[in-house]
């Protein structure tokens, strides 16, 4: 009969260790098949908008984007996508599903996942949804989550997004206050040449910490990009949401039958001494 000597298995501590080591990891989603049929149910969205009708073939239809879709109309596309995909029921769970190994590994079972998935999509040399180097923390949300970051087409080169590995993003947080005056552009030009343009291909998924410092360039590769992201964090931690709040930002998905019970127990009267 056999015994074990960790708590993790081989595979999933070499994830942990690769994720506190860098700050992010890249790797296959859960279930390629259901990746194809959720592109194409968000392709279909998007067609919808534009009256046409879904392509055989998705990936190149989303890459070549900018053909079926003029930069003006862009935005209202994307703003229908974006509200249509959230208020489907299979939505969420889907995205969740995608990743759910990793995330059980990195967060927890326990978890709760922002309300709502944003979707990038970015045309070639188009820079109206552009997110310039930050960190989530920054801007109030619980250190403790992680952005899962999926790919609808390859990312790669100005197409995808950046991030500045946790040793080097700590570095510069020991010397932050310079950039109060010198502005966050230029904290960009400081680091630039450390930072990984991480190559995330469809069929993959990314997982980051946004405590450090990420963001995107315009994209000036021949391609479109279609990217998801939204936040999953454990649903019991230290933080109490100053600004982003667990029941509205983030919502519970995974609550355990133990806690449940856990949260509705009473202690019967007559116990005080
Ligand atoms: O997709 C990007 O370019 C940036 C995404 C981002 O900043 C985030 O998900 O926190
Ligand atoms: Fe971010």
């Amino acid at each position: 009969m056999a015994v074990v000597d960790s708590f993790m298995s081989d595979t999933q501590s070499a994830l942990a260790e690769d994720f506190l080591e860098n700050g992010y990891v890249i790797r296959p989603v859960d279930d390629a098949a259901m990746l194809d049929d959720f592109r194409r149910r968000i392709a279909g969205i998007a067609c919808d908008k534009l009256g046409i009708a879904v392509p055989d073939d998705v990936n190149g239809f989303l890459n070549g984007f900018a053909e079926h879709c003029p930069i003006e109309k862009l935005n209202e596309v994307r703003l229908h996508t974006y509200r249509t995909m959230n208020s489907e029921p299979w939505f969420r769970p889907t995205y969740f599903a995608l990743a759910r190994s990793l995330t059980e590994t990195l967060v927890g079972n326990e978890l709760a996942m922002q309300n709502r998935v944003n979707l990038s999509i970015q045309l070639p040399n188009d820079d109206s949804s552009l997110l310039p180097i930050h960190a989530d923390a920054f801007g109030g949300e619980t250190p403790y989550q992680i952005v899962q970051w999926l790919p609808l087409v390859n990312c790669y080169g100005t197409k995808t997004m950046f991030i500045l590995p946790r040793d080097k993003s700590e570095a510069v947080y020991e010397h932050f206050t310079q950039y109060a005056d010198k502005g966050m552009d230029s904290l960009f030009d400081d680091v630039k040449d450390d930072l990984i343009w991480l190559d995330v291909p469809y069929g993959s998924v990314l997982i980051f910490s946004p405590n450090y410092l990420h963001g995107g360039v315009i994209n000036v590769e021949p391609e479109a990009r279609w990217s998801m992201n939204c936040r999953i964090t454990g649903l019991f931690t230290p933080y109490t949401g100053a600004e982003k709040k667990l029941g509205s930002y983030y919502l519970p998905i995974t609550t355990k039958p133990v806690t449940k019970i856990g949260l509705t127990y009473k202690e019967p009267a007559g116990f005080e001494e």
